[in-house]
């Protein structure tokens, strides 16, 4: 049973894991708690870390690292709150459930059930093997909501997907056959740029590609007021490009095929294994591969793409939403009107949040 206290200290322990935002990926953000309670007096707090740097040490080796020498002899009696089950695997380091088990400490809570087949259960079990006692699922949602993208790609086998566009206040997405028009405002804009810098791959359809011909880079963040309260820029970092083209219809003069970041193109044109040009993969989706989608993410998924902005157009987020093959949708409202053009797709799911940005307002939906 948890108790308040346990809540507490987990709690700590989240907020710690997230202090490895945008320095861990792909793997997941985790942190970690040492307390100790001694008789009467309340439990306290006797060391703490995350896991600060993809593949660097895990959270449990820096918070038992954290103990001060003068503490150690209390590790025996010492509850450790880790946000994700300890592993059990020789990974970059030595498995965190051997140096739990080392200092022979007495309890280990944690929110959730690491998904990840190398470890999933079998660091509990070793732990549990070894007489320490073992509680899991505590704020298990809080848990999830933190490392969305690293549960999402073990357990469904698949990217995690964003769906984001911007429409009119009458519900277009462009103008007349496709054609490009500006509707969400420059606020709106930086804060896409920021999405882009946050995942490890943008797609977009063939359609989008050749219309509005798209950099799908990282320019315009972090802001020009300097770098971000969120940790050092990654704007180095640009994204892989994704183009859905079946037919190998898009003239190379697009920004896309630039060289400039790798860019990947799915088709359906047979013997055709190479561009030719630098920076830009081939890559074929067979007749009988099903849906083209499902054969797409489940090449992105092999590939060890953990998710996927996807930018547009219509008929490509339609299809995502029709599949059922999304997670998230992130939808800019601008007060313009156009009459007519290419209609937006509908929205699905559950209402997350909704917020002003600068004169656009910005809905994002949950497939739950
Ligand atoms: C982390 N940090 O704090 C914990 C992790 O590649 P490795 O050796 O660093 O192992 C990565 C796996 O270890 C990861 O997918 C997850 O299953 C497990 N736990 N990983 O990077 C941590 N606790
Ligand atoms: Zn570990």
């Amino acid at each position: 049973m948890s108790t308040g206290i346990d809540e507490r200290f987990m709690l700590r322990a989240l907020e710690l894991a997230t202090l490895g935002r945008g320095q861990v990926s792909p793997n997941p953000m985790v942190g970690c708690v040492i307390t100790h309670e001694s008789g009467a007096t309340e439990p306290r707090i006797i060391g703490e870390g995350w896991h600060q740097r993809y593949g660097d040490w895990h959270a449990e080796v820096n918070a038992v690292r954290s103990v001060r020498p003068e503490d150690r002899h209390l590790l025996p009696e010492a509850t450790v709150y880790v946000t994700l089950e300890p592993c059990s695997h020789w990974g970059k380091t030595p498995p965190c459930a051997d140096l739990l088990i080392e200092n022979r400490v007495k309890r280990v809570i944690c929110c959730n059930d690491d998904p990840n087949p190398l470890v999933s259960g079998q660091g509990f079990a070793k732990l549990r093997a070894a007489g320490i006692s073992v509680e899991t699922g505590l704020l298990a949602e809080q848990g999830r909501q933190v490392n969305a993208r690293f549960f999402t790609f073990f357990e469904r086998k698949r990217p995690y997907i964003v769906l984001k566009w911007a429409e009119t206040s009458d519900g277009f997405i462009a103008g007349e056959q496709g054609r490009q028009v500006s509707i969400s405002g420059e606020l709106a804009h930086r804060l896409v740029h920021r999405w882009r810098s946050e995942e490890p791959a943008i797609m977009v359809g063939a359609n989008t590609a050749r219309l509005d011909n798209p950099r799908l880079n990282v320019r315009l963040w972090p802001g020009l007021d300097g770098p971000s309260l969120d940790g050092p820029s990654k704007s180095s970092q640009n994204p892989t490009r994704i183009v859905l083209d079946s037919q190998l219809s898009l003239d190379h003069s697009l920004h896309l095929f630039d060289g400039s970041q790798l860019t990947m193109v799915y088709h359906r044109v047979e013997d055709k294994n190479e561009s030719g040009l630098p920076n830009v993969t081939y890559s074929f989706v067979p007749e009988n591969a099903g849906s083209s989608l499902s054969h797409v993410l489940d090449d992105l998924y092999q590939r060890k793409i953990q998710s996927v902005l996807v930018e547009g157009g219509t008929r490509l987020l339609t299809s995502f939403i029709e599949a059922g093959l999304w997670d998230e949708m992130r939808v800019f409202r601008s007060q313009a009107m156009l009459g007519t053009g290419i209609a937006a797709p509908q929205v699905r799911g559950k209402l997350s949040s909704r917020e002003t940005i600068g004169k656009d307002e910005l809905t994002i939906y949950v497939n739950a």
